[in-house]
């Protein structure tokens, strides 16, 4: 299994097996040995789910080292790790999957709100103290999903002229939604993110899909969300979808959108007329 490691930035420490992280980042480590983040091969974070965790690290500073998992051919070591965290003699071995000292994690979504429990600072937690704020960016993610995941597949399923266009419409009439509901439930004091200047979760469990549908969708088909939702004034949604990209950890963290896009072209039907 190949291993890269990452320094509290994210940026990868070395290539070269049995150089130790541990060693390199001795200096910033606040754990006994780094965490051990699983990501598949063969280009790093093509996977939106294991791009959550890996901003989160990021975002949360924590050292850790990657171990990359082939796909087509698991490690025995990994399905092993996999089935015995999930309690499932059958469980397919999905990332992200981390091992934190003793204790292993798997599901994107609970690894991110566990790694925010333990290592968020006072004040710099990705998911917020404030109960009522809690339940909103919980919303947000939810809302963001189920408004434009569906409505991304949709667009690079669809066949023909018309289709596209129902599809994009969808896109659009989803982008309102969250335009108007991080209007409504978000803040715009001192920053563009949801809860204005305050990265959080919101954007930590979106970023990975919203910068997939930026990348394939324009190359593969005829749409560009953030110039559509520009051209029908959804400003709230344009700065956030700005601020989400432009922040460090998600350019730092991921593949390229040139490897995006050879992703996307499995789930991509060409036009017919
Ligand atoms: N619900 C899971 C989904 C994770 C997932 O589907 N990961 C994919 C890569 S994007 C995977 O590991 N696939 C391995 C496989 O299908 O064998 C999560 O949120 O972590």
């Amino acid at each position: 299994m190949q291993r890269l490691d990452h320094s509290t930035s994210g940026r990868l420490l070395s290539h070269k097996p049995g150089n130790h992280p541990w060693r390199i980042s001795s200096a910033r480590m606040t754990t006994a040995s780094p965490i051990v983040f699983y990501d598949l091969l063969p280009e790093p974070g093509v996977c939106p789910y294991a791009q959550r965790a890996w901003i989160a690290l990021v975002e949360l500073g924590v050292p850790f080292t990657t171990k990359f998992v082939d796909k087509a051919n698991k490690s025995e070591e990994f399905l092993s790790l996999y089935r015995g965290i999930v309690q499932d003699p059958a469980g397919r071995g999905t990332v992200p999957t981390i091992v934190d000292g003793e204790y292993k994690l798997t599901e994107s979504a609970v690894v991110v709100e566990y790694l925010d429990k333990k290592y968020g600072k006072p004040g710099k937690t990705l998911l917020p103290d404030d109960p009522e704020e809690f339940g909103k960016v919980k919303l947000f993610v939810d809302t963001f999903t189920s408004q434009l995941v569906s409505a991304n597949f949709k667009i690079l399923r669809a066949d023909s002229r018309e289709s596209l266009a129902e599809a994009t419409a969808a896109m659009d009439a989803g982008a309102k939604v969250l335009n108007d509901f991080i209007k409504v439930n978000g803040s715009s004091e001192g920053g563009d993110f949801f809860l204005g200047s305050r990265y959080s979760f919101a954007e930590t469990m979106t970023t990975p899909f919203l910068r997939r549908m930026m990348a394939a969708i324009p190359a593969l088909k005829e749409y560009n969300l953030l110039e559509s939702s520009k051209a029908k004034g959804l400003h709230r949604f344009v700065a956030w979808i700005e601020a989400s990209l432009s922040r460090p950890s998600n350019q730092k963290t991921g593949c390229s959108d040139q490897q995006i896009v050879e992703g996307f072209k499995t789930f991509n039907t060409p036009l017919k007329d």
